[in-house]
């Protein structure tokens, strides 16, 4: 059985994490879209990269939680017939024991430069312009996808959701497209569809099933009853 789990900000919240509807979509009084975007980078870049700094600072104050765990452990069983595609760009899910990772909005722990297009782990602070590594020159920005911005391995992703017998949705608000669209794509290549979130998502008459409450209990009850 081919799996395809799409996880967003839910399952990380109870890590700590906070989600983009817990700020009301709202950063140190910016709209979301107005710093997630190239436009809102090339006005205004210290603020943006004072937004993902902050939020790469963090990552070493969080922890995984149950859900990012049972994950991992579906994946122990599954193998290669699971592939989480998350929309976070924490590293809960690989700290969790995930291997099979695929980040369509980027990750917070890697850096874009802007000159050369090359990407490099990234622990720090952007801020304060560093070198590339690769070309020297000091264009590297959030190795992130904004809106407006196409996600990453679209090619990748169709092709799973193609050939998924069940599609998983966790912690997600349905807010954002592609992704909010991928339960349709699933649906009509024939997989099972089903939510898992605190509440009903925008898109929740989309999916078969679909059970509410907090990730840290719902998943680990979900890959129980799948692997049983
Ligand atoms: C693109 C990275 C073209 C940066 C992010 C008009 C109509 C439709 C679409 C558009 C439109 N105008 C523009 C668009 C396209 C646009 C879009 O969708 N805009 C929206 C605002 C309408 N999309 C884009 O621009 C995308 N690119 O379309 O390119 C293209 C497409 C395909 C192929 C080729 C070309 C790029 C969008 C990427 C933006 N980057 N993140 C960063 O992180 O800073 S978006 C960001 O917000 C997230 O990555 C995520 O995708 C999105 C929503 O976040 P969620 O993860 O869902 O979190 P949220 O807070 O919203 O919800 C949390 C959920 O968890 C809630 O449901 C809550 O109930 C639940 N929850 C809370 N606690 C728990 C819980 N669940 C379980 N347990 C808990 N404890």
């Amino acid at each position: 059985m081919n799996v395809v789990v799409l996880t967003g900000a839910g399952i990380s919240a109870e890590s700590g994490v906070p989600t983009f509807r817990d700020a009301d979509g709202l950063w140190e009084g910016h709209r979301v879209e107005d710093v997630a975007t190239p436009e809102g980078y090339d006005l205004q870049p210290s603020v943006v990269h004072r937004f993902y700094d902050e939020r790469r600072a963090s990552l070493s104050r969080v922890e995984p939680n149950a859900a990012h765990r049972a994950l991992a452990r579906l994946e122990d069983q599954l193998g290669d017939r699971l592939l989480v595609v998350t929309q976070n760009i924490d590293d809960l899910h690989e700290r969790g024991g995930s291997t099979r990772v695929l980040h369509m909005h980027g990750e917070l722990r890697s850096a874009l430069c802007r000159a050369c297009r090359g990407r490099t782990p990234w622990e720090h602070d952007l801020a304060d312009y560093p070198p590339c590594p690769r070309c020297g020159v000091s264009e590297l920005r959030p190795d992130v996808v904004w809106f407006g911005e196409i996600p990453y391995q679209m090619d990748r992703i169709q092709d799973a959701l193609d050939a998924a017998d069940l599609f998983v949705s966790i912690g997600t608000s349905g807010a954002v497209y592609p992704a909010a669209g991928f339960v349709q794509f699933a649906a009509r290549a024939g997989a099972r569809t089903l939510e898992l979130n605190l509440q009903p998502s925008a898109g929740t008459h989309l999916f078969d099933d679909a059970r509410h409450g907090p990730a840290s209990s719902l998943v680990p009850a979900w890959v129980d009853d799948l692997l049983r």
